[in-house]
């Protein structure tokens, strides 16, 4: 049987938090309000406990005590419900600290403050408002030299990593048809496309990916095994950088837009025109034409063609 009810010294030891600052907390702040046993002891239920895990993560995560008090006294969503008001959070608060665990290389905490965010508002909301204008303003401090190497490779990992456990949570439920997501050959920006695959996911896609810089002819290779609706490749390197793009173009790219529909863009993609693939303008762009999975894939533009 679960157990009832906890001390205070109990919940202490649960929460990392001192026995002292549970009562502050409570006086201050009104999260919790244990029942108080004849002799004055209090006793702290499970969803007692669960608000103040909760209050420690956000904290940790970097959210202000007070802020956090003022979540959790807000009535209970749903966790896969964002709530509605989301687009009256402060997205410039979260990229802000999302930034500064950055500059600090703050592995944890980063990965804390973004699996936070995406449970609270989805995934959707998180990559529109955190990852996206977050990883663009970190790529000008970059390159301006404000940020080190280093700093860039924290950040953009922390994003990886709990993007991925994104990734494979919405894996479908039931057989959904495939897409295809990847860098080009040479590209090592594995991010793009992950994002691109988590917002096709979202659409009922079963959007597969392959990692950074795949080798040549892998695309092609991974065409024939899962049999892609639609393959997004997404360059972010320029061809200056990547000389393994040019190449992939004319020969690959060509011979995989000859089995299924073909999307090429992203901040790297060359405006020659490659025979039979779709140029695309932005990952919005792409996604308004495929539509949603449910669809059968069919967006605002019509000529679906299923990989042979
Ligand atoms: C993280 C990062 C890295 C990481 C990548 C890690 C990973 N796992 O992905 C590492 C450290 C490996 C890296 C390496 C390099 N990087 Co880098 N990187 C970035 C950074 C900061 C974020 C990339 C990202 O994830 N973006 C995600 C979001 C922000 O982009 P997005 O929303 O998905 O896509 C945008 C566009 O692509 C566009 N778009 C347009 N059409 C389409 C179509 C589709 C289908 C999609 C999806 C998107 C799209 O829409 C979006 C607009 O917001 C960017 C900054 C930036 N602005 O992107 C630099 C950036 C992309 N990198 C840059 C450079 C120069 C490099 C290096 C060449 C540096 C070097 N000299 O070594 C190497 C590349 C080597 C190679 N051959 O691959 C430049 C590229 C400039 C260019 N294209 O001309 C950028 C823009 C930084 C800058 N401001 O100068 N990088």
């Amino acid at each position: 049987m679960p157990k009832p009810y906890w001390t205070i010294k109990e919940v202490a030891q649960q929460t990392g938090l001192s026995q002292q600052q549970l009562r502050k907390w409570e006086e201050r702040y009104g999260i919790v309000q244990p029942q108080r046993l004849p002799n004055g002891y209090r006793r702290y239920s499970a969803r007692d406990v669960r608000k103040l895990q909760q209050m420690v993560q956000w904290i940790r995560s970097g959210v202000h005590v007070r802020e956090a008090a003022r979540r959790l006294n807000q009535p209970e969503t749903s966790s896969d419900t964002p709530p509605r008001d989301a687009d009256m959070v402060d997205w410039e608060s979260w990229r802000q600290s999302f930034w500064e665990a950055g500059a600090a290389m703050k592995r944890d905490r980063l990965e804390a403050l973004l699996q936070n965010a995406i449970h609270h508002f989805g995934a959707e909301r998180i990559i529109t408002h955190i990852i996206r204008p977050g990883l663009a303003q970190i790529g000008e401090w970059w390159s301006s030299g404000a940020w080190s190497p280093d700093q860039e490779q924290v950040a953009s990992e922390a994003c990886s990593r709990v993007l991925l456990d994104s990734w494979a949570v919405l894996a479908p439920l039931h057989p959904a048809p495939a897409a295809l997501c990847a860098a080009p050959p040479g590209d090592r920006h594995a991010l793009p496309p992950l994002l691109l695959a988590i917002e096709a996911r979202l659409r009922g896609w079963d959007a597969r990916i392959l990692g950074p810089s795949p080798a040549p002819g892998a695309i092609l290779r991974a065409s024939a095994r899962w049999r892609p609706v639609w393959i997004a490749v997404v360059a972010t390197a320029s061809k200056r950088d990547n000389p393994l793009l040019q190449p992939f173009l004319q020969h690959e790219a060509t011979q995989l837009a000859m089995g299924t529909r073909v999307f090429f863009g992203g901040l790297g993609a060359t405006r020659d025109a490659v025979p039979g693939v779709i140029s695309v303008e932005s990952p919005s762009d792409l996604l308004a034409q495929v539509g949603s999975a449910a669809n059968g894939g069919h967006g605002e533009r019509a000529g679906n063609h299923r990989a042979p």
